[in-house]
């Protein structure tokens, strides 16, 4: 069967646009499909009061062309969405990308081929496209989840889902309103509606952990100094397990005497961000330690939320940063104002939404809109929303039935051709995504182009060697706290979801290492064709 691309790349955010970048300076040919109307993938989707990145702005950004790096200037510590847009449309300019990119198309099927050994890839649109290799750029939080709660459409007023924002924006004026949940997305939109709204009702399922931004304007003087030593930093960086330039305290926290604890916790408090939990190097594997931190926490949302019950409702009771920590301005604080209401239904699943509200509880709480700041089907949603077919017609849905297997979170065995950036069994979602986005599409531009000089035309995983990753992949989550709650990381957000820890936790250096050692043993754990 005549191929129409060498590979179909499926999305257009910052994996897909360096994915193409790279495709086509290797010579080959390529079409990435993506939905949005635009660029940017989860910074084109996420438009919310408040949406802004939690990874520094200098760090996060590629870094594959000193160029680029050198001449954008992010004007924040922490990037809003719209300059992140921005960005992410100055780099499709930059490297004319958008010549190559379909949008405003949804892919909706994949399915490999046997006899040809090529992909046939269906959209929504109609297109049917015939490409030797699929790259999915799908994202790890791209899928909005919206709750199976009873009576959702009948709502009366309008509904609006963070992960999926109206791009002419939403003005609460004079409007009361209901957000349901309290992760990142709520955290950071809650004190801007909190703000513009008449009155503001918060449903908490459950209480999250948040450290201050301390967001500022970037001193030039301080850019300048990044842009001085960028490749030094993004070395540095590449080695630590969450690939961010940041101090971590190796010392024990439960070893450390109490005043001198505390010290280093208001110390991390006050510069703001995730340098809290690198504060020391314990907290993740001891939870006695994470108690420490996690107490430090309670204190300061007891000293800043007026209302005692008020408050001891926000203080969360699990590990701290076993689900995703947030960061923010202002959201404790938001809790004092007149017009904000908490409502905490951990106990007790919201019973239906009305026409004019919700009903929990047996009380009927009523407002004009009804925010979802309930996240998304992390991690696999977004592949699994497409109809994937491997080998014999075999169904990814079927292959992942039990959880996620995948080798390096880069392929699957019984699916050639197919690669994944980011995907489930690599460190992803528990790093900076930039350089893990780069270093996959590197090691993928990289195989592609090992193939094309060996005259191989198709790539999979073994078995064993998938069998072996997962194994490894499980053992490591078992070893910290991390995967001891109900968080996205390990499906808990959606019902019925198989509870597997999804991302591997090794950390980034240790990971690159593995993918690059598999490359010297020419590509251990592969079979080519
Ligand atoms: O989603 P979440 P998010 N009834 O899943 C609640 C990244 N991100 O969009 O915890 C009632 O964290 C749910 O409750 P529970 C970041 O990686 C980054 O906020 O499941 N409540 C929870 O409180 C982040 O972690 C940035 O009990 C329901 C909330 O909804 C990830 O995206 C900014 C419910 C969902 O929180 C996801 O963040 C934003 C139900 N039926 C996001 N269903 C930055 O870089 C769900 N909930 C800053």
């Amino acid at each position: 069967m005549k191929t129409d691309f060498d590979v179909i790349v499926i999305g257009a955010g910052f994996a897909g646009m360096y994915m193409l970048h790279r495709l086509r300076g290797l010579g080959f040919s390529a079409r990435v499909i993506e939905a949005g109307k635009g660029v940017g993938g989860t910074w084109y989707w996420n438009r919310y009061p408040g949406a802004r990145c939690d990874v520094e702005s200098v760090q996060y950004s590629y870094q594959f062309d000193p160029e680029l790096e050198q001449e954008w200037e992010w004007t924040e510590r922490y990037a809003t969405q719209p300059e992140i847009l921005k960005y992410a449309n100055h780099v499709a300019d930059r490297y004319d990308l958008r010549r190559d990119i379909r949008f405003e198309t949804r892919v909706t099927k994949a399915a490999f081929d046997e006899s040809d050994k090529v992909w046939l890839v269906e959209t929504d649109k109609g297109d049917r496209v015939v490409a030797r290799f699929v790259v999915a750029a799908s994202g790890c939080l791209s899928a909005p989840n919206t709750p199976r709660i009873e009576g959702l459409a009948d709502f009366a007023g309008p509904t609006y889902h963070t992960g999926n924002w109206p791009h002419e924006g939403v003005d609460f004026t004079g409007k009361t309103v209901g957000l349901i949940g309290t992760g990142s997305s709520a955290i950071q939109s809650i004190p801007i509606i909190a703000r513009q709204a008449r009155h503001l009702t918060v449903f908490q399922r459950t209480a999250n952990y948040t450290i201050p931004a301390h967001n500022r304007p970037l001193d030039p003087a301080y850019v300048a100094e990044v842009k001085a030593s960028y490749r030094e930093m993004r070395k540095r960086a590449k080695g630590l397990p969450a690939g961010i330039d940041l101090k971590i305290n190796m010392a024990s926290a439960i070893e450390t005497p109490d005043e001198e604890r505390r010290r280093l916790y208001q110390e991390r408090w006050d510069y703001g961000g995730f340098g809290f939990m690198a504060a020391f190097s314990d907290l993740l594997l001891n939870d006695r330690s994470n108690k420490t931190a996690a107490d430090f926490v309670r204190a300061k949302i007891r000293e800043t939320v007026a209302d005692p019950a008020t408050a001891e409702a926000l203080a969360p009771t699990n590990i701290i940063g076993c689900k995703r920590l947030c960061v923010d301005t202002g959201y404790w604080a938001s809790f004092n104002r007149p017009n904000v209401t908490l409502v905490d239904i951990r106990d007790t699943a919201i019973e239906r939404i009305t026409p004019t509200g919700l009903r929990v509880k047996g009380t009927d709480h009523a407002f004009d809109c009804l925010v979802l700041a309930t996240g998304f089907d992390a991690m696999t949603g977004a592949l699994l929303r497409i109809d994937i077919r491997g080998r014999g017609g075999v169904a990814l849905k079927d292959k992942w039935s039990e959880g996620p297997k995948a080798y390096l979170g880069l392929t699957m065995a019984g699916f050639p051709n197919l690669f994944t950036i980011t995907g489930p069994g690599s460190p992803s979602v528990l790093t900076n995504m930039l350089p893990s986005i780069e270093q996959h599409v590197d090691w993928i531009a990289d195989c592609l182009a090992a193939m094309r000089q060996k005259g191989a035309t198709v790539i999979e995983a073994e078995k064993s060697a998938e069998e072996a990753w997962v194994g490894h992949v499980g053992e490591s989550a078992g070893n910290t706290l991390r995967s001891t709650c109900s968080s996205w990381y390990v499906g808990a957000n959606i019902p019925g979801k198989p509870r597997v820890f999804m991302p591997y936790i090794g950390g980034l250096p240790a990971y690159i290492e593995r993918c690059e050692a598999v490359v010297a043993k020419g590509y251990e754990g592969f079979a080519f064709g």
